[in-house]
């Protein structure tokens, strides 16, 4: 089985980072260790959340890890506190990835054309940093944006998100996937370009017309998983990108839906067998 180690905060209440990451990664049959960067009471778009940092002990558990002699087959990182906290994390991938470890970054870090409350500009060049180890990262239009200082569009073709594709890879990267990504009218997904082999590849579904929060998150853990069970990159953004929507037509239809996350829970079935009829 593989084994993915995964860096993100812990947001007790609110689907998302760790609590959407463990559940999904765990369903898709790869074995998940989480490195929890701080634990929050909810996710930052709450009032008053609380949040305890945990940095300091970082350290301490990686190196027990080490001692332990444990290896990772993809270490996956998503929505990280500081500067300081990327700093730490460059150091673990440092120590722990090898030339079979794939290192996949989420820079979560906004949306919708704008950085999210914690963050600002300096936070944005940090995280491009990170992303200039990477194998492979998932930022949407807007963290793109933030990280290669290309303008932010609400309405753009193709060659925008070629660009912006090729400013990534500019970062270091070797694949860079765009999500959030509307080609046409009435349809979204992603689109990618790995820099080794030099070919894009895209996948479109239909767009449903509710944003949730989260699904971002959702989104990454889904591609890494897939990714980690022999999917192609293609394939994973599929699976991926249908998984999502699945999740935020479902939540839309639900009178009770909670108004913080999507019911992801409630589609990790069919997720599964999708999964099982993909890997080859
Ligand atoms: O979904 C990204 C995310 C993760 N963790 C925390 C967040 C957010 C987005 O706002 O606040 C704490």
């Amino acid at each position: 089985m593989k084994r993915i180690l995964t860096i993100q905060d812990v947001s007790c209440l609110g689907k998302c980072s760790l609590t959407v990451a463990l559940p999904l990664v765990s369903a898709m049959g790869v074995e998940t260790v989480i490195l929890p960067t701080a634990i929050l009471s909810t996710h930052t778009m709450f009032e008053g959340f609380t949040v305890k940092d945990l940095s300091d002990q970082l350290e301490p558990i990686t190196k027990h890890w080490k001692q332990q002699g444990f290896k990772f087959d993809a270490i996956y990182t998503g929505y990280l506190g500081t500067e300081e906290e990327i700093e730490t994390v460059k150091q673990i991938i440092k120590e722990f990835a090898d030339e079979n470890t794939l290192v996949f970054i989420d820079p979560a870090m906004g949306d919708n054309g704008k950085l999210y409350p914690a963050f600002d500009l300096a936070y944005a060049k940090r995280n491009a940093t990170l992303c200039g180890i990477a194998d492979v990262i998932v930022p949407n239009i807007t963290e793109a944006s933030f990280m290669t200082g290309i303008d932010y569009k609400e309405e753009y073709d193709e060659e925008y998100v070629k660009t912006l594709l090729k400013a990534l890879i500019g970062l270091g990267t070797k694949t860079a996937i765009l999500t959030g990504v509307s080609l046409s009218e009435g349809k979204t997904g992603a689109m990618g370009f790995d820099s080794e082999t030099g070919e894009y590849f895209v996948y479109q579904n239909d767009r449903i017309p509710a944003a949730y929060h989260g699904t971002g998150d959702i989104f990454s853990s889904v591609v890494v998983g897939a990714l980690m069970r022999g999917l192609s990159r293609y394939d994973a953004i599929k699976i991926a990108a249908d998984y999502t929507a699945k999740t935020i037509d479902i939540t839309r239809n639900n009178p009770d839906k909670p108004w913080y996350g999507v019911d992801f829970e409630a589609t990790i079935p069919e997720l599964v067998d999708e999964l099982y009829k993909m890997i080859k």
